[in-house]
């Protein structure tokens, strides 16, 4: 299987917690996009985010790899405070895909893909980075890239990149 991560951190040494998560997934990993800078999305009023997309090839289920994400959450001691609130680290799945299919879930613990993925410039700048050809919900990512308000799109600014390999 396929996945598509989105990652996230706002809080504490975010750019170390971003690379936490790229470095469980490594063995799994086909490409990591750039580390960008986003704005707040949801609950403004808190400190920027970095956000990264991480393309793994993976022999876990969907819900061995939310189990694999929350138990990385987990190490970076992340505290569940509020809804789209500060977060020490979030991987998010945003699409699973075996071949060219799309896997759906309607299940409230794992929607797939992402309910809102294909809304979030902090999802798909990265993600367009390292798939320009991607699809998601039927559409190309760069064609609902397209759709949305430029400001939004412009907000999201390519900052880092992963070290190689591991690095903890
Ligand atoms: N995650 C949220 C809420 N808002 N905003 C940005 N820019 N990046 C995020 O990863 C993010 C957010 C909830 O998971
Ligand atoms: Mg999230
Ligand atoms: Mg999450």
């Amino acid at each position: 299987m396929r996945a598509v991560l989105s990652i996230g951190s706002n809080m504490d040494d975010r750019l170390a917690l971003l690379q936490l998560a790229h470095d469980y997934f490594a063995e799994e990993l086909v490409i990591a996009s750039s580390i960008y800078a986003t704005p707040p999305w949801g609950v403004e009023d808190q400190d920027d985010f970095l956000n990264a997309i991480l393309v793994i090839e993976t022999s876990r289920d969907p819900y061995a790899l939310l189990e694999a994400a929350h138990e990385v959450e987990d190490r970076a001691e992340r505290r569940r405070l509020k809804k789209w609130g500060p977060r020490t680290l979030d991987i998010d799945i945003v699409q699973c895909s075996e071949g060219n299919i799309e896997l759906t879930s309607t299940d409230p613990v794992l929607t797939l893909p992402h309910p809102w993925a294909h809304d979030r410039a902090f999802v798909l700048v990265p993600w367009l980075e390292v798939e320009p050809d991607a699809i998601l919900r039927g559409k190309s990512v760069s064609a609902l890239l397209a759709q949305m308000p430029a400001d939004n799109v412009a907000e999201v600014r390519k900052v880092d990149t992963f070290a190689a390999g591991i690095t903890v």
